[in-house]
């Protein structure tokens, strides 16, 4: 991915030349004796990789790791004086496994960003452990809103919230797909709550009917008694607020049963592990809202691609791989400009860190997503949802945001 790379390193060195004629001196990097000394920062990659949302987790990490690569090898970040190690921490999808990786990471004075998590409710109580330290985190994929709602200075997200995300699938179901009666399900989670919430207000404001409303667990496998209380309401459509894991099952139960009504949900089930758990013949015609464009829209899509292919062969792109590169590069981005200006000796100093979270808060790039800026609470500010639906087998993009949603 050269193009906004690029731009971003374009970006970072005139900084850097700024800086040094501000600071007179000749550059991030110290000489001791004819030799560059290289400051090792790192940056936490906190995701699930064992278990829960895996399948979203581990392109997490690839995302990441390519971003750093990159940035490893570009000039710029050599001149800087620094060299950037991914360290991954595997919160398995679980709140308090995720604080013992938030605070892991944290007792690590190199540490000094944190690109993660994916799931709410883990970077809600690991955004606590941060803020403490002073290390800035991005979160490529968390949507409820209450991330940022904490008034937390080191908290950003590249991603839109369920705020965003669950009016628009509602629109997207009433006036795209003409859906007018829904049942509305949720995993019990904060994010699974959130966004079905958020999608029922919108649903009943279109001037559809939510026939009924189910909690479940995001560990559940078992969901036939609730499918025939499902059935029982005759709706056009089932919407489930959680993850693939979980809501794969749901949908294939629902078919099973004999229930017509498509299953939708928010990007925790744009994934090619909920075809794969759910069947091709089950999740056909099922319905995805995710976060952005896809990335045949954006400019720099075919880049990521090219690059994501050549350090990745075989494996495919999931939901949060550029937007975690995109993560990444706004913590990298953030920290070089910071070693350009007062040099990389310093890098984990208390001022610097400081220096890292405003230069975060300033952020305004042009990533593989699209452009990356915050607005003050640390959200981004592209609010794009795309519709994907399950066809042959495959999540095809069925509507964007440019097109009328209108029937
Ligand atoms: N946004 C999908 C990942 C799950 C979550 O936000 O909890």
């Amino acid at each position: 991915m050269k193009v906004s790379k690029k731009r971003m390193l374009a970006v970072v060195a005139a900084l850097m030349a700024l800086a040094m004629v501000a600071a007179g001196c000749s550059g991030g990097s110290k000489t001791t004796g004819g030799t560059t000394e290289v400051k090792e920062v790192k940056i936490g990659i906190g995701a699930p990789l064992t278990a829960g949302a895996v399948s979203l987790g581990k392109g997490m990490e690839r995302g990441a790791e390519l971003a750093i690569e990159q940035a490893n090898a570009s000039e710029t970040v050599k001149a800087a004086g620094i060299k950037f190690v991914g360290v991954p921490g595997d919160d398995q999808g679980d709140p308090k496994t995720g604080v013992t990786v938030a605070n892991t990471f944290a007792s690590d004075p190199a540490l000094l960003g944190v690109m993660g998590h994916l799931n709410s409710g883990v970077s809600i109580p690991a955004s606590k452990v941060y803020a403490d330290k002073k290390i800035v985190m991005v979160s490529p994929a968390s949507t409820n809103p209450a991330l940022t709602q904490q008034g937390l200075s080191s908290v950003f997200r590249v991603c839109t919230t369920d705020a965003v995300q669950g009016p628009a699938a509602a629109d997207y179901a009433t006036k795209l797909l003409a859906k007018k009666a829904a049942y509305v399900v949720d995993d019990s989670t904060p994010y699974g709550e959130g966004l079905a919430s958020e999608f029922a207000k919108q649903f009943a404001a279109n001037g559809g009917t939510v026939v009924g409303t189910a909690k479940t667990s995001d560990k559940d496998t078992d969901f036939n008694a609730l499918v025939t209380k499902i059935k029982g309401t005759n709706p056009d459509i089932i919407y489930y607020g959680g993850i693939y894991n979980a809501g794969a099952l749901l949908a294939k139960q629902s078919k099973d049963a004999g229930l017509s009504a498509p299953l939708m949900g928010g990007d925790g089930l744009y994934d090619a592990e909920f075809i794969k758990l759910a069947s091709a013949a089950s999740a056909e015609g099922d319905f995805a809202t995710s976060v952005g464009l896809p990335l045949d829209k954006l400019p720099a899509g075919q880049e990521f691609k090219s690059a994501f292919e050549a350090k990745y062969p075989g494996i495919e792109i999931a939901a949060y791989d550029a937007y975690s590169f995109d993560a990444a590069n706004v913590i990298i981005e953030a920290i070089v400009k910071e070693a350009a200006a007062n040099g990389a000796a310093n890098i984990t100093s208390p001022a610097a860190r400081d220096a890292i979270i405003k230069n975060v808060a300033a952020t305004d790039m042009t990533g593989v997503t699209g452009k990356v800026a915050f607005d003050s609470k640390g959200d981004t500010t592209n609010k794009a949802i795309t519709l994907y639906t399950v066809s042959g087998g495959k999540w095809i993009t069925k509507a964007t945001p440019d097109a009328a949603v209108t029937p």
